[in-house]
């Protein structure tokens, strides 16, 4: 076989078995942040919110940062809209956790808004859609949140720029335990005790912590899955917290540039407890789950 049947033998492959990255066929890259790429797009207004004492211990993120997390609104919710967090996977689905869905009965009043950083200055980056359909875990189940992962396809497609960009879903093969660079980003609660979710987009950098050790006594003795991650500081003060769920857990590869999103915000016990870390759910291990019901949902709503 010569080399460009070869190549097309494996994209075909490739085709049918992995995630199509529109976008310039990249994901996982920030933009703004990139020495290379930055230079053909414009900026938006650059702006840190450093009131550092917003907990849970983030800081506010800068305008286009992490231009794969989108927020999932609702009409009703009085948290300047806001109701979960997800990341944008292809032009028009985005990944997110099932429990987001528990409360709502009429899915086509949520809708999404993607390449925000700031609810009350969105910019022209900003766009919202309607939400198609959502697609939910069918081992779901409430009560100990297991299989919390969700798929929503938009109305319709959005096109890619410096304040929208595709997260990278890890992969199988990905080794997630040696990545190091992993952060969290939402507008969440920014205390633990606080109701009020913040109107800028939150940032914080955290720790993978050994699954073994989470779902061990004195942390979460047995609540761990399996295809669970845990992740922020076994003495606390830097977590995710109630309105982050469904958004990304995020580590920059070890040689290269762009960020995989490798855990899906879950549940934990309170906020920034010591031994009481944020609880993911693990992209890795729903990769095929995710490759799969992409592609069957988009047939089947589209015929
Ligand atoms: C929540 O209720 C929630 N500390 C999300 C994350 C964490 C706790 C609660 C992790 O959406």
């Amino acid at each position: 076989m010569n080399r460009l049947s070869l190549l097309v033998l494996l994209t075909v492959a490739g085709l049918a078995h992995s995630i199509q990255y529109p976008c310039g066929g990249s994901c996982g890259y920030r933009v703004s942040q990139s020495p290379y790429r930055s230079m053909t797009y414009s900026y938006g207004n650059v702006a840190y919110d450093d009131d550092m004492t917003r907990v849970v211990g983030g800081v506010g993120a800068a305008e286009a940062s992490w231009p794969w997390v989108v927020s999932i609104q609702h009409p009703g919710s009085p948290k300047l809209g806001h109701w979960c967090g997800g990341s944008l996977i292809s032009a028009d689905w985005v990944l997110t956790a099932a429990h987001c869905f528990d409360k709502i009965e009429n899915v086509s009043l949520l809708y999404v808004v993607i390449g925000a950083t700031q609810f009350t200055k969105p910019g022209l980056g900003a766009v919202a859609r309607d939400v198609k359909q959502v697609v939910i875990h069918r081992y779901y189940k409430r009560v100990d949140y297991r299989y919390d992962v969700a798929l929503v396809q938009l109305e319709r497609p959005v096109e890619c720029s410096s304040y929208i960009q595709l997260a990278c879903v890890a992969d199988p093969t990905l080794r997630v335990s040696n990545l190091k660079n992993c952060w969290i980003a939402g507008w969440g609660a920014t205390t633990a005790r606080s109701q009020d979710y913040s109107d800028r987009l939150q940032e914080a950098k955290v720790q993978l912590i050994d699954v073994k050790l989470c779902n061990s006594t004195g942390w979460y003795p047995g609540e761990i899955h399996p295809y669970n991650l845990c992740a922020g500081y076994p003495q606390g003060t830097i977590d995710a917290c109630q309105g982050d769920s469904g958004g990304p857990l995020m580590c920059q590869d070890n040689d290269a540039e762009y960020w995989w999103v490798v855990g899906i915000t879950s549940w934990g016990e309170g906020c920034a407890r010591p031994k009481q870390p944020g609880v993911y759910t693990s992209t890795q291990h729903f990769y095929d789950w995710i490759v799969y019901n992409m592609r069957v949902h988009a047939i089947e709503s589209a015929s």
